[in-house]
């Protein structure tokens, strides 16, 4: 019998994996957590149907979304990360040994059994010493925090759901507040692709962009996500991604990645006509 996971990426397209096993199907308070093995992908993580990671390729968007912050920024010690519970971010921040200090805010503490169980690949490092891991929600937890992060990282689901919060101005509002004068915020920023995509990640930069001195949207190449096509914010209060880049630095560290390099950080925030059109950046 053949079994497919399919997700809709809109009304009119859908995108389907071949699935080998399905390995769990939890509900907890939150959503519906899944994991299955599939051929082309590996293990597949999907939250309320949504594929939220793939073992093929999580290296691409955890590299993507951890090391172009610190390259801009290798001086990073205490770092503030929201939602993220499979890990992958995590893992690769615990490859800086100068981070001294991780806070990890997930909502969904039934996201990190599954993913420590099933997902050992992006879970490994979710026992180092540095780490805190809070369950609670992270619109609330940011609420109460000043002038203490280097860096805050919203790995979040897209805007509908548990992670609606962490798309509006007051959450944004918040980062603000709770990084320090150097601090960076990086967010999950949709596709500009599809429309509705498109709408969310606009309405996402609109926030972002009402709150910081300075904000950009980067792009990267995610096969398993709709379109394919996918932005990360960066936004900070002093720096620019482009020029304030680090790369020496960076690349003295001797990190080795399979997606980011110093070339491509620059490159990433080269953004095509339409996507500068969206934003009004024309
Ligand atoms: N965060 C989810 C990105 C959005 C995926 N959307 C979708 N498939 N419709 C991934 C978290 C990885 N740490």
């Amino acid at each position: 019998m053949e079994l497919w996971f399919t997700e809709e990426h809109t009304k009119d397209v859908r995108f389907s994996i071949r699935v080998e096993r399905q390995l769990v199907s939890v509900k907890s308070r939150y959503q519906e957590i899944a994991v299955f093995d599939t051929k082309e992908f590996g293990k597949v993580l999907a939250l309320d149907g949504y594929v939220m990671l793939t073992e093929k390729d999580e290296f691409i968007y955890h590299e993507m979304i951890t090391h172009v912050p610190m390259a801009v920024n290798p001086d990073v010690r205490n770092v503030l990360i929201i939602g993220a519970g499979d890990g992958g971010t995590v893992r690769e921040l615990t490859r800086y040994k100068t981070i001294e200090h991780i806070d990890m805010v997930e909502i969904d503490e039934e996201v990190v059994n599954v993913c420590k169980e099933y997902l050992t690949k992006t879970s490994c490092e979710l026992n180092d010493e540095r780490l805190n891991i809070y369950y609670e929600d992270g619109l609330k937890y940011v609420r109460r925090k000043n002038n203490e992060y280097d860096l805050i990282i919203v790995d979040s689901t897209d805007p509908f759901g548990p992670g609606e919060g962490l798309f509006t101005k007051e959450f944004y509002g918040n980062c603000y507040q709770a990084l320090n004068e150097k601090g960076i915020l990086i967010n999950q920023h949709e596709s500009p692709y599809y429309e509705d995509d498109a709408a969310s990640m606009v309405r996402a930069h609109k926030n972002i962009e009402s709150v910081f001195e300075y904000s950009f949207v980067y792009q990267f190449h995610m096969p398993t996500y709709p379109s394919g096509h996918w932005l990360f914010g960066f936004a900070s209060k002093k720096y620019d991604p482009v020029k304030d880049l680090q790369q020496d630095a960076w690349n003295k560290l001797g990190i080795t990645t399979g997606y980011y390099n110093t070339e491509l950080h620059k490159g990433a925030f080269a953004l095509p006509n339409y996507v500068k059109e969206l934003l009004n950046e024309q």
